[in-house]
């Protein structure tokens, strides 16, 4: 191989390779699911296909009318779920969960939303 080849040939491996390795924690499942009415629920948790880094993972939980509900969150054994109490019971309306996580193996950040109602 030339010179030229080769170095063609490793950023071909490279891709490949980093192809493979790059994977995006996606939301797999929520609890409350993604827009369901529900009774007011003692925990929020949302659950990701991949294991996340616990320091940049979190939640975020406001009423519709953007008031914030205090939530401290934290990431579970497996570290594939993101769980927090909401300090005090929901009231009847609706809710907006706002994510952020970072996967563990790439570091990619990704967010999301998931709204739910209580009855
Ligand atoms: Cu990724």
């Amino acid at each position: 191989m030339t010179p030229r080849a080769l170095i063609l040939a490793a950023l071909a491996a490279s891709a490949l390779v980093a192809g493979q390795a790059s994977a995006h924690a996606k939301l797999v499942a929520s609890d409350p699911a993604a827009n369901a009415t529900v009774a007011a629920p003692k925990t929020v948790s949302l659950t990701f296909n991949e294991k996340l880094a616990p320091a940049f993972s979190t939640f975020e939980i406001a009423r519709a009318d953007g008031v914030k509900i205090p939530v401290r969150t934290t990431v579970s054994r497996d570290r594939k779920t993101v769980s927090g109490a909401p300090r005090d019971r929901l009231a009847a309306g609706a809710y907006k969960v706002t994510w952020r996580v970072a996967a563990a193996d790439d570091g990619h950040r990704m967010d999301g939303i998931v709204t739910f109602t209580v009855k």
